[in-house]
């Protein structure tokens, strides 16, 4: 039982040998593994690259025996069939949007709604701080998950771009076919502000804009101009609907055979990828946004006014969920 699961996680041969040999379990935490690790995005986008400086890091701290492979660009699939392989232990890291995370781990959901924190800067505090620690430890320890929650990453604010015309005013928005990722939230979100949400993997978008199955979607500068959306959906408002950071599982099937030293050195790595990955984020943003405009996207900006018309408009979506996490959500207003 053990050698087959060892087996699936990719040891190799030389493990396989030293286990006949009967070598114990301790010694086999000692071989070689590669971890394998994936991304929506492809090589170049902050995120990826963070993952891969964090490989980097392990490959030196324990002189080659723990390396990542990273399968970028949605080579594994979707951030659903992401998730699944990660709970099988398929694949070891996933880099993922709490979007998705929120039906499996309720309390995540928090992070999910539509303008539950001030800024991006309060986001970030936020998940820096205890709260961010606190719902990486309620993600492990839910036995639904079958994920080690590693730390977060920043992925900016969420904005609504569509190929129809330019949303200038929150009545622009209604009756458009706007793509949601899937979680209820999104989608009651965006019914919420008049438009039409639709549910859909990151995976299909291009082409749903692209043949006109969904007139828009939403999502940040560096997501909207590194997936060419921009190139088939031309105007783009920022609404900053949502806030949502994204989040480094770990396979807890992979994780529950690492020796404890493994396990503290990944976390660490870890950890320190969630700052050095700030850094990435913050210029890839600057760029994408001077790439689309270059490209002659109409950028609209949001008077403070019509923001707070999205804002007042989402008042039912916090009505049918917010109740469950008003304690916390009292706690991530306090961050200052
Ligand atoms: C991106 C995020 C992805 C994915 C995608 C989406 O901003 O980095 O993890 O969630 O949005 O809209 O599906």
């Amino acid at each position: 039982m053990i050698r087959r699961e060892m087996l699936g996680v990719g040891l190799g041969l030389a493990a396989a040998l030293a286990m006949a040999a009967g070598a114990s379990l301790p010694a086999m935490a000692q071989q070689k593994m590669v971890l394998k690790a994936t991304d929506v995005h492809p090589v170049g986008y902050p995120t990826v690259d963070a993952v891969i400086a964090m490989g980097k890091k392990l490959e030196a701290a324990t002189g080659g025996r723990l390396s990542i492979q990273m399968f970028p660009s949605m080579q594994l699939g979707g951030e659903k069939e992401m998730i699944e392989q990660a709970q099988v232990g398929a694949l070891q890291y996933a880099r993922i949007s709490v979007g998705p995370m929120g039906p499996i781990v309720d309390e995540l959901n928090v992070f999910n709604m539509p303008f539950v924190f001030r800024d991006i800067p309060h986001m970030n505090k936020v998940i820096d701080g205890p709260i961010g620690d606190e719902m990486l430890a309620k993600l492990t320890a839910s036995p639904q998950s079958k994920l080690v929650g590693l730390c977060w990453m920043d992925a900016g604010a969420r904005s609504v771009y569509n190929s129809k015309k330019p949303i200038k005013s929150i009545d622009d928005l209604k009756g458009l076919k706007i793509r949601m990722m899937g979680n209820p939230i999104f989608v009651d979100t965006m019914n919420a502000m008049g438009g039409n949400g639709i549910a859909m993997g990151f995976d299909q978008l291009y082409n749903a804009l692209q043949t006109g199955v969904v007139d828009g979607a939403e999502n940040n500068p560096p997501s909207y101009e590194s997936g060419k959306h921009f190139q088939v959906a031309k105007y783009y408002s920022l609404t900053e609907h949502l806030i949502i950071p994204e989040i480094l599982v770990f396979s807890k099937a992979t994780w529950d055979k690492l020796s404890k030293e493994d396990q503290a050195l990944i976390s660490k790595v870890a950890k320190e990828a969630q700052q050095e990955q700030r850094k990435l984020w913050n210029e890839r943003e600057a760029k994408s946004m001077a790439m689309i405009k270059q490209a002659g996207i109409e950028v609209i900006t949001m008077p403070p006014a019509e923001k707070k018309k999205f804002q007042a408009a989402v008042k039912p979506v916090w009505d049918k969920y917010g109740a469950k996490y008003a304690d916390l959500v009292k706690r991530i207003q306090a961050v200052n």
